[in-house]
């Protein structure tokens, strides 16, 4: 299997975020994606490419232009307003407050378009996120050119992302953009299956109102964990998308054999959607000892995943979006990989 990574990640690096009630290093850190790297090799997952540059105009039909155009200027504009360290919003526009008017100055818009504060801003930031897209649409090019699957080291990660906000450590929605980039290039019928620990908000937010993405989630409880308001099971889909959004909210303390049963009946609806292509959003943040989640998969448990996806039988690109064990990410994350593989 190729894998799709860049080294341009690196300069979203020494941020910060608020984790109850202190500013902490944020737990979306660069060796996230160095350990999964270096496990690829270890495991001879097979050959690591560079991406190639891409626009946004793809980014551009699940995005608004608006809120791309604003992504490059944040650090910029934080610098010039005096500040250093890391650019983090503070104010949202949520109940009783207008989300209709953008303000002028960075802090209001910055807080306009975020749901949180898990989303800071230092000098490479941006360009990190721009390379993370590209990551995302260079594998979706090997998969679309015949590959039967790629791998997409994507660092920042992307499934909290929506059409118009950041939050959770995802910006850009890397894996929505490729699902739109394979609709545009032919596919009838794409699924997203996110496997991550955290509901992919963005993702269903993206895709809510649409027949063409399929989006299966399995996640924490949103009573219970990030992103609270959103990924209950009622949440089927609006309009020509109603029935084509699938959540299964679990709760703290899940393991394997509950958690695959949601795998399962997941595999089996996005089976019978019949897509012509499968993206993963590949969180492990699933696993047991991951310091900011409450499931309990294990390291073997891993495999099991992708060899569960291999059993589709069908084009699949993996999007690595969560998983905060660093010391574990990449035995776990490439686990999957092998498993899809079959060893
Ligand atoms: N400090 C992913 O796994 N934690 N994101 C609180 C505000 C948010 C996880 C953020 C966890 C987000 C891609
Ligand atoms: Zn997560």
């Amino acid at each position: 299997m190729k894998t799709v990574y860049s080294p341009r990640h690196h300069g979203h690096a020494g941020n910060a975020e608020l984790v109850a009630g202190a500013i902490v290093p944020a737990f979306e850190m660069p060796s996230r994606a160095e350990f999964i790297l270096s496990r690829l090799g270890e495991v001879g997952l097979g050959p690591v490419l560079d991406p190639a540059e891409h626009d946004l105009s793809t980014a551009a039909r699940v995005h608004d232009k608006d809120y791309l155009d604003f992504l490059p200027t944040v650090y910029p504009r934080w610098k010039a307003a005096g500040r250093t360290g890391t650019a983090l919003p503070f104010t949202w526009p949520t109940r009783g407050l207008r989300g209709d008017r953008l303000p002028e100055f960075i802090d209001g818009q910055f807080g306009f378009y975020s749901f949180d504060g898990g989303c800071g801003f230092v000098e490479g930031t941006w360009d990190a996120i721009k390379s993370s897209h590209d990551v995302a649409l260079t594998a979706a090019g090997l998969v679309k050119a015949g590959e039967p699957v790629a791998f997409a080291l994507c660092r920042p990660p992307g499934h909290h992302s929506g059409h118009n906000f950041m939050g959770g450590y995802c910006y850009i929605n890397n894996a929505a953009v490729a699902a739109q980039w394979f609709l545009d290039q032919g596919a009838a019928r794409v699924s997203i299956l996110d496997v991550d620990y955290h509901h992919g908000n963005g993702t269903q937010e993206i895709f809510y109102r649409r027949d063409d993405v399929q989006v299966i989630n399995l996640h924490a409880d949103p009573m219970q964990e990030y992103p609270y308001f959103l990924g209950h099971a009622d949440e089927t889909g609006e309009g020509a998308g109603e029935g084509f959004n699938i959540n299964y909210p679990m709760r703290w303390g899940t393991n394997w054999e509950t958690w695959s049963e949601a795998l399962e009946d997941g595999c089996r609806k996005l089976a019978a959607y019949a897509p012509d292509i499968v993206v993963v959003s590949l969180g492990v943040d699933t696993f047991e000892k991951d310091p900011i989640s409450k499931f309990k998969l294990k390291t073997g448990d891993f495999p099991k995943i992708g060899a569960r996806v291999a059993r589709l039988d069908l084009p699949t690109l993996f999007v690595m979006e969560g998983g905060y064990a660093v010391a574990d990410i990449g035995v776990n994350a490439v686990s999957v990989l092998t498993g899809f593989e079959g060893r």
